[in-house]
């Protein structure tokens, strides 16, 4: 029926695009972190403040004010960087591959990581 055939053609417009959502316009390419940065969001889906980091050694997210808040991630550095549940890389971890981002962390990391070291540098 026509009702149908305007859905469907809805869906198709909308392939690679977040539909609906206020936000789905910036939602779209929002994972484009900058190539050689770490990016955190404070919102799943790569969505809200977005800290992006560089720097070798272990970096404690409060300051950045972001700790216990990061709910996606990207890597766009060249290598690892590893992400920790406690401050001054301690705790938990796991290591977000280069170029690996994901829009949600599971309910054990999400909000709840605190430190973060780019794993080429030293790490405690
Ligand atoms: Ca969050």
């Amino acid at each position: 029926m026509a009702g149908d055939e305007a859905a469907g053609s809805r869906l198709r417009d909308d392939v690679g695009v977040t539909p609906t959502s206020p936000s789905s316009i910036t939602i779209a390419g929002a994972w484009d972190c900058a190539d050689g940065l770490l990016c955190l969001w404070v919102n799943p889906d790569f969505a809200g403040y977005k800290p992006s980091f560089w720097g070798g050694g272990c970096q404690n997210l409060g300051p950045f004010g972001i700790n216990d808040q990061a709910s996606s991630w990207h890597n766009r550095y060249s290598g690892s960087w590893t992400l920790y549940r406690g401050s001054d890389c301690t705790g938990d971890r796991f290591v977000a591959p280069s170029g690996a981002r994901a829009g949600q962390m599971g309910s054990y990391w999400n909000d709840n990581i605190s430190s973060i070291c780019r794993s080429d540098t030293i790490c405690p």
